[in-house]
């Protein structure tokens, strides 16, 4: 029965061991994947959905990121990705997107694999220098045509036009993954594959409670991976933690390089 080697509680000591020992674990592995969620951009003011003045708090899920509702009401969904586009246009990567690059790059110098996989939409990671991102839910500075499918990249922010309309005159909608909305396919795939070969897999600020993406930690585990949570609340996944690093992404990353 495999025990979780140390779960720690906020005692700052405990925290220094844990993250000297997973160090040193990332220094000796080949391969690394990595989930992040909403967490890792809290600290450059992006709100998170469920936090205390999470998106979710005050935006319904089902008014504003489903298919239905753009069909219903084009113009309000795309008043909400023009807020939070100005939001994050304004917004600088912190702490935590700029150690994953790091991680990313160390690893390709001792030729070892790292995969990055978000749930984000923002676009800090690539702002970061994060590299071959696996974007489960899309990117919000990508808008694709409802009549045509051209997708293009924009970065307009605020929108002069809402909704924004495509040359041959049909609405786009934003490059994003709405709830009931597949994931993109090769992505998707991708991620499950990277999760099955890793040996050690980090879960990076997310509350794990949107799937298919909250299962992946469950295939890397099942695939013998050693997983390591870093998040200053519990999550859907704690469970599955062989280390729990209870803090701030953007403190905690950079101490593991
Ligand atoms: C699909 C893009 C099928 C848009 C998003 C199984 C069980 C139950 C339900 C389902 C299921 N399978 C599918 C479903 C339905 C649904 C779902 O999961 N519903 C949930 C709500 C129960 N899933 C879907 O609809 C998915 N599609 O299943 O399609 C299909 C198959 C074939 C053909 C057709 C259809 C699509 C889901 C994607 C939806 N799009 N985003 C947009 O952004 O506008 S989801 C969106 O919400 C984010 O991308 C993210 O995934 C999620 C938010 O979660 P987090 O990122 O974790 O954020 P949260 O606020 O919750 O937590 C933040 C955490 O950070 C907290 O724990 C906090 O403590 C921590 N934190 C805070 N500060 C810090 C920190 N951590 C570290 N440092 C800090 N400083
Ligand atoms: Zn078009």
């Amino acid at each position: 029965m495999r025990v979780a080697t140390s779960i720690l509680r906020p005692f700052w000591g405990c925290v220094d061991d844990s993250i000297s020992a997973l160090r040193r674990a990332l220094n000796e592995v080949e391969s690394i994947v990595t989930l992040t969620g909403a967490g890792i951009s809290a600290e450059s003011g992006i709100p998170t959905f469920r936090g205390k003045d999470g998106l979710w708090r005050k935006f319904s899920p089902q008014a504003l990121a489903t298919p239905e509702a753009f069909r219903r009401d084009p113009k309000l969904v795309w008043e909400w990705y023009d807020w939070r586009r100005c939001l994050i246009q304004k917004a600088e990567p912190n702490g935590g997107h700029y150690a994953l690059a790091e991680l990313a790059r160390r690893q390709a110098a001792r030729s070892g694999s790292f995969t990055l996989i978000t749930q984000n939409v923002d676009g800090l990671h690539d702002r970061a220098g994060s590299q071959n991102l696996l974007k489960l839910h899309g990117d919000i500075w990508l808008v694709r045509c409802v009549g045509c499918g051209k997708e293009q990249c924009n970065e307009e922010a605020p929108l002069k036009e809402l909704p924004p309309r495509c040359d041959c005159g049909a609405w786009l909608r934003p490059g994003v993954v709405w709830f009931g909305e597949e994931l993109p396919r090769g992505v998707w795939e991708r991620a499950v594959e990277a999760c099955s070969r890793t040996k050690i897999m980090l879960v990076i600020g997310t509350s794990a409670t949107v799937y298919p993406a909250a299962g992946l930690a469950k295939v890397a585990r099942n695939a013998g991976a050693q997983v390591a949570v870093v998040n200053p609340d519990p999550s859907g996944i704690d469970d599955l933690a062989d280390w729990i690093l209870r803090g701030l992404s953007g403190e905690i990353l950079p101490r593991l390089l």
